[in-house]
């Protein structure tokens, strides 16, 4: 457990990458229970909330300022419970409210790396649920028997994600129950398509739902955008930010979601027709900094908008046919595919999805924080 090292608190973790994001995990018998403290710790781990985060181990991006923190089932049916934290790197809130499908690639490497989960094929199937909204996913990953008679994760493989260079064992995802995650439901305004006012910039028609993430969907030629800019480039317009933000705070109202000014939701989706051969292009503000992908969660969402009569997606994507369609989403580094399951009647319904991830151990040891913040021994 965390313990005395000079004059810091030692606190055993691994350093992990899953999919696209990246930050260290924890045990969750080894953090403190009280979760005042515990965010704390998070805080000090991380060196938030400098923008920087230059006292700790977070990357100064949202994508680098994740936490996950893991432990065993507690109900039957689930091996592995875990959760998702994210801190904003120049905050001081630490939010547990919404789902990362990258970081959920981590949790199962890292509940077999830590004897969580106990390998006894060359494949490992468990299900896991995100304590964040109650999720469950089924999580398959690599488990060959090693030279020294032991099951280990083996992250070498042939599966390629757009977003992490060269390639890895494949993480295979599938989702079950992802309607409504932090909205309640899938259409939380129960329409597919809702036309909102914005000071400023007049009615803007917009698709607020929650397949797993909630996001408000917007045509990026209505903000001014093109829908196909660089990540730095959206970043660096001020005013673009600024309309984005003004229509977030009023989606998150619509939404049921009360004043969004402090949460890491609704996530903004700038659509475009896609340009590379997939369904959609995207670029996603997670909330205020462009994403340099797009989160899983979302993009399993943003699939389900494309197969929704009516939604602002559906209007600018590709058509998408059958009832168990692949959708590319197109982003800033490549493209997603999700492959969804439909009902066969119509008007369709999603009723799952699946996405491939990768991850990988970076690196295992002990986060030292200040023993004057938590001092266990
Ligand atoms: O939507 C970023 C990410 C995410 C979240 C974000 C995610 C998801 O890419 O499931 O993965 O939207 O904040 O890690």
């Amino acid at each position: 457990g965390a313990r005395r090292h000079g004059s810091q608190t030692a606190i055993p973790c691994l350093f992990m990458r899953g999919g696209t994001s990246r930050g260290p995990f924890f045990d969750a018998r080894l953090l403190p229970e009280d979760t005042e403290l515990r965010d704390t710790v998070l805080l000090a781990a991380m060196g938030s909330p400098d923008p920087r985060q230059i006292d700790g181990i977070g990357g100064g991006h949202p994508l680098t300022s994740k936490i996950g923190i893991v432990g065993p089932g507690t109900e039957p049916g689930v091996d592995v419970e875990w959760t998702f934290v994210q801190v904003q790197p120049g905050g001081d809130t630490v939010d547990t409210s919404s789902n990362c499908g990258n970081m959920l690639a981590a949790v199962l490497p890292f509940a077999v790396e830590t004897g969580v989960v106990v390998p006894d094929a060359d494949r490992t199937t468990a299900r896991v649920r995100t304590h964040n909204t109650g999720m469950v996913a089924e999580i398959t990953v690599a488990t060959p028997l090693g030279t020294d008679g032991a099951r280990h994760v083996d992250y070498r493989g042939q599966a390629r994600i757009d977003g992490v260079p060269g390639t890895a064992a494949p993480v295979e995802i599938s989702f079950l129950d992802t309607a409504g995650s932090v909205a309640g439901s899938m259409l939380p305004t129960g329409h597919a398509r809702d036309t909102v006012e914005v000071p400023g910039i007049g009615a803007v028609d917009v698709t607020l739902i929650d397949n797993g993430q909630p996001l408000a969907i917007v045509a990026a030629e209505r903000l001014g955008a093109t829908g196909y800019e660089t990540p730095s480039q959206i970043d660096a317009d001020g005013g673009l930010k600024a309309r984005v933000e003004a229509l977030r705070l009023i989606c998150g109202e619509a939404m049921g979601l009360g004043d969004v000014t402090e949460k890491n939701y609704p996530k903004m989706t700038l659509v475009a027709p896609p340009r590379h051969g997939g369904t959609l292009s995207t670029r996603s503000l997670i909330p205020q900094v462009c994403h340099q992908s797009i989160g899983v969660l979302a993009a399993v969402t943003v699939a389900t908008a494309c197969v929704l009569e009516g939604s602002v997606a559906r209007d600018i994507a590709a058509d998408v046919s059958g009832t168990e369609p692949t959708v590319s989403v197109e982003h800033p580094s490549g493209e997603s595919s999700v492959t969804l399951g439909l009902t066969p009647d119509v008007p369709r319904r999603v009723t799952r999805s699946a996405l491939l991830r990768t991850a990988r151990l970076i690196m295992a040891g002990d986060l030292l924080i200040p023993r004057s913040l938590w001092d266990p021994t």
